[in-house]
């Protein structure tokens, strides 16, 4: 098979063929999802952000995984919206420890008039430390959207959490098409969307499939993809929910990266909880992209100590690019599988 025809963007994943990808032997879907993964990146690199929560707790919103919602009675210490001497601090701090995106979250349902300004200034002052910028401030509204374009906002992330089938169990403040509303209004702005979702809620297979097959068939693949692993925090509904097995996970990354070839996955939350080993294999699946730093919003990321020691003995570098090949080649690509059509073009 040529590269281009390994590569070919799709949008257009019926639940069968997703659910067939998942039950291939493991061995054939890794294989599967490495060619895709080298084809079209370095396979030795991964790109690192940094999280810092500019705003903590008392979050109207009901998620039921999340420390930061008012609904849910956890430890959290509530901290309104940070100074901007402090956001740019750790900005810096992040950037001295390599990190090339930095990445602030607020609990807010969406930003509110008074705060929305300051956010703008901290991604301001984030750009002008050469980093990329990454904010995750809940739903917007079209000025809002507007106005982090004007001031160079990189990625806006939003995830979709998981299938809009299980999305009830965990959510119920606001809608799934919530999300997919917002995600439209940044894509349509032309700033680069960041969304995935977490694993490990008690959800199925089917609902991975069907939460993986929201984000391919979008108009225009994320350009990140984080896939979490449940952080349990007492005091949430979901605290005491059983696992997910580690090679289910590593299946998933795999079809992520099958199904979005040229997007950035990354292994984001519960690193602290996974092994070398299975974090291995979600480097070979195709994950290429962490959160690195000591934190990630309210809870513990896996030591910087340890994931040096990890990319060492795995030889990977933290210096991402996309293949210069893989860049022109796929401009405006695009076919299916099945019947091309117009509505499958694609422009990267
Ligand atoms: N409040 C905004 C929102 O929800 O859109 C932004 C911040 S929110 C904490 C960002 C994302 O972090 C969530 O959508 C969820 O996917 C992820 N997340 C939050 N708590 C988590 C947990 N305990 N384990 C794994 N992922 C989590
Ligand atoms: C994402 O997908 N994961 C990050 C980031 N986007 C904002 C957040 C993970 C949060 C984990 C739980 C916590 O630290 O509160
Ligand atoms: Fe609020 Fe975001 Fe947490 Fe949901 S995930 S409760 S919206 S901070």
């Amino acid at each position: 098979m040529s590269s281009a025809e390994i590569t070919k963007l799709r949008h257009n994943w019926e639940n069968a063929e997703v659910q067939a990808l998942f039950d291939l032997p493991l061995n054939d879907l890794l294989f599967q999802a490495h060619t895709i993964h080298r084809t079209n990146f370095d396979p030795n690199a991964i790109q690192i952000s940094t999280l810092l929560s500019i705003k903590t707790g008392k979050c109207s919103e009901d998620c039921g995984y999340c420390s930061q919602s008012a609904h849910h009675n956890t430890e959290l210490e509530p901290e309104s919206l940070l100074a901007l001497e402090d956001v740019i601090s750790a900005a810096k701090q992040a950037k001295s420890e390599g990190a090339d995106r930095f990445c602030m979250g607020a609990a807010w349902s969406r930003p509110n008039k008074r705060d929305f300004p300051k956010v703008l200034e901290m991604i301001k002052a984030v750009k002008s430390l050469d980093m990329e910028s990454c904010v995750t401030l809940g739903m917007l509204d079209t000025e809002q959207v507007k106005q982090l374009k004007e001031v160079g906002l990189d990625y806006y992330n939003h995830n979709l959490d998981t299938s809009p089938e299980f999305y009830g169990n965990v959510i119920t403040t606001r809608t799934f098409q919530d999300r997919i509303d917002t995600l439209n209004t940044v894509q349509d702005a032309g700033i680069h969307v960041c969304s995935g979702g977490i694993l490990g809620m008690g959800e199925e297979r089917k609902d991975r499939c069907s939460l993986l097959i929201q984000l391919a068939n979008m108009t225009k693949h994320p350009d990140s993809v984080p896939i979490n692993m449940l952080v349990q925090v007492e005091g949430t509904p979901l605290f005491g929910q059983d696992s997910i097995d580690p090679l289910e996970f590593v299946r998933t990354v795999a079809v992520a990266r099958i199904m979005m070839p040229l997007s950035v996955v990354r292994l984001s939350a519960g690193r602290e909880e996974m092994s070398d080993e299975m974090q291995a294999m979600c480097f070979f699946s195709g994950a290429n992209s962490v959160f690195y730093g000591e934190r990630l919003l309210t809870t513990d990321n896996s030591k910087t100590g340890r994931d040096q020691q990890l990319f060492e003995k795995l030889g990977i570098n933290t210096n991402l690019e996309k293949k210069p090949s893989t860049k022109s080649h796929h401009t405006d690509v695009i076919l299916s599988k099945q019947e091309p059509s117009a509505n499958m073009a694609q422009s990267i």
